[in-house]
């Protein structure tokens, strides 16, 4: 009998121990050894969003509350870099943490460019995976899809999916650029066998109508470029025919995407996850919702960064009401600088009145000097973040490096700092030094010190107007004391203008063969 109790007993702790030990591998992937509870990651990654257009970095006139909020409890840095200032290198850099100017092909990709990411490479959805997260994508896609022959009415593929996002939701470009349709995991959202989609950038399909051929189709204008095929009223970059079904309703886009990043949010609360929401606003054609039209006083342009404000307040408040605000960390910023006209004729210059996107920086999306680059830049985390502004010197490319730091990943990017600390508010020893990319041009910033080489083409983009940096002469400021680079000091500090050439030249010359091309004088 007394044996039986024993062997009842023990029998009993065993079930116990061997219970505590399933539940102890179901948390497993929610925690790291340490026992520390994974934190969800979400970034949030605008597109076109200039310095100076955000209340919580000096705009008054334009106001957008939501990203305050987070700027105002979060860390809002001064000295945050996109990688470059233009869409596809920015993008490139902050999912692989490699520099843009060591690959060629990292420009502004066409809708039918190949994926521009190698399916081998290793970036931040692939390492967050390994790590137990679920991964996804919503919006902006701009990175290339499958092998450059794509085609639409299957698969398409590689994409994000094959470079290691779980779901994908996605525009495959830009808003202004054909395909117009939605493509959920790989496949054409709303796509008819009867009606299938064709894309071409060369050359029309015939009897099709375009912005050049066809203005009394046309519900916006077009400027320069954007006068190919015509969806929804709009001309766009590239021909399409097909897919009626499948296209978009621009002015609906803001609405869908948030939908699907919310939807995504709730699907994957048990987990730790990681949620790229890349909104399309402000960038051309800005098609506010009816819901935001007038609401800025500054035509389309600030309408839509109204709307875009208000999407991400809608996001913040889902990952509240679910609780997951305190286990959050949300990463805020923006692809490259801002432009006005961007190819439309959408009073973004006629009604822009006293605000100024860039803030009181020189330049703009596409330039080299400050604007073009520098973006807002804000890091939230409730209860872990201290509320603060950091002027440390930060750029999205080390987001990768600092989040494999934060999840104890030891996968590491060849350009990526690990700047964790820095992104918490805890220190504010940023990066020495960053190369800046505009359209292939690159500069060096080390310390407050920005130099940009002598580069051949226009000082100003004359449809844009914006200037882009370019000059014969070697240009050298101090951004400590001249922010808005209106001095030039190469020539009244010689010395220190070796010592960033010399730097330069080693930072881009030991990494890259291309050094030659690079119009050094
Ligand atoms: C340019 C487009 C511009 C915009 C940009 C990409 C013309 C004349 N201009 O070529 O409108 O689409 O590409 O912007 O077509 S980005 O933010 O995605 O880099
Ligand atoms: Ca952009």
């Amino acid at each position: 009998m007394k044996n039986k109790n024993l062997e009842m007993r023990f029998f009993k702790i065993f079930l116990i121990l061997y219970l505590a030990l399933i539940l102890g591998n179901c948390n497993s992937s929610k925690e790291q050894e340490s026992g520390e509870v994974l934190p969800n990651i979400v970034i949030i990654y605008l597109d076109d969003l200039g310095y100076g257009d955000v209340g919580a970095y000096g705009s008054v006139a334009l106001k957008t509350p939501n990203i305050d909020k987070l700027a105002k409890g979060g860390v809002r840095f001064t000295d945050g870099y996109a990688s470059s200032a233009t869409c596809s290198p920015s993008r490139y850099a902050l999912l692989t943490g490699i520099y843009p100017w060591r690959n060629e092909r990292a420009k502004i990709l066409s809708g039918t460019a190949p994926l521009l990411i190698d399916t081998a490479q290793m970036t931040i959805p692939k390492m967050l995976s390994a790590r137990g997260y679920s991964t996804g994508i919503v919006g902006k896609w701009h990175l290339g899809l499958g092998d450059g022959n794509v085609d639409w009415n299957t698969h398409v593929s590689p994409g994000p999916n094959e470079v290691g996002f779980d779901y994908s939701y996605i525009m495959a470009a830009t808003q202004d650029r054909v395909p117009t349709v939605y493509i959920e995991n790989g496949f054409v959202v709303g796509r008819d066998p009867d009606d299938p989609i064709y894309v071409n950038y060369q050359e029309n399909f015939p009897g099709e109508p375009t912005g050049k051929d066809n203005p009394e189709l046309l519900k916006m204008k077009w400027h320069h470029g954007h006068n190919s095929s015509i969806v929804n009223g709009i001309p766009r970059i590239g021909y399409m025919k097909g897919g009626e079904k499948a296209k978009w309703v621009d002015e609906d886009m803001a609405d869908v995407f948030l939908a699907k990043a919310r939807e995504y949010i709730l699907d994957h609360k048990e987990d730790p996850f990681f949620l790229y929401y890349a909104l399309q606003q402000p960038h051309v054609p800005r098609t506010p919702h009816e819901r935001f039209v007038g609401r800025s006083g500054m035509g389309p342009r600030g309408d839509v960064i109204v709307e875009a404000d208000w999407c991400i307040g809608e996001l913040v408040s889902t990952l509240d009401e679910q609780g997951l605000l305190e286990n959050t960390l949300i990463i805020l910023s923006s692809d490259n600088g801002p432009v006005l006209n961007d190819g439309y004729y959408d009073d973004a210059v006629e009604k822009l009145g006293d605000h100024k996107p860039w803030g009181l920086l020189r330049g703009g999306k596409y330039s080299l000097f400050q604007a073009g680059t520098r973006v807002p830049f804000i890091t939230y985390w409730k209860s872990n973040i201290e509320p603060n502004t950091s002027n440390a010197l930060v750029s999205q490319i080390d987001i990768f490096a600092s989040i494999a730091q934060l999840v104890g990943s030891q996968e590491t990017a060849p350009d990526s700092e690990q700047l964790l600390n820095v992104f918490l508010g805890k220190s504010q020893q940023g990066r020495e030094e960053l190369i800046l990319e505009a359209t292939t041009r690159t500069a060096l910033r080390k310390g407050d010190w920005l130099m940009i080489p002598p580069y051949d083409g226009p000082a100003v983009a004359a449809q844009v107007n914006i200037e882009l940096g370019n000059s014969e002469e070697y240009q050298l400021f101090n951004l400590k004391d001249d922010i808005g680079e209106q001095k030039n000091l190469a020539e009244s500090y010689p010395d220190k203008l070796k010592e960033m050439i010399d730097l330069y030249r080693e930072i881009r010359g030991t990494s890259s063969d291309k050094i030659e091309q690079l119009e050094l004088k």
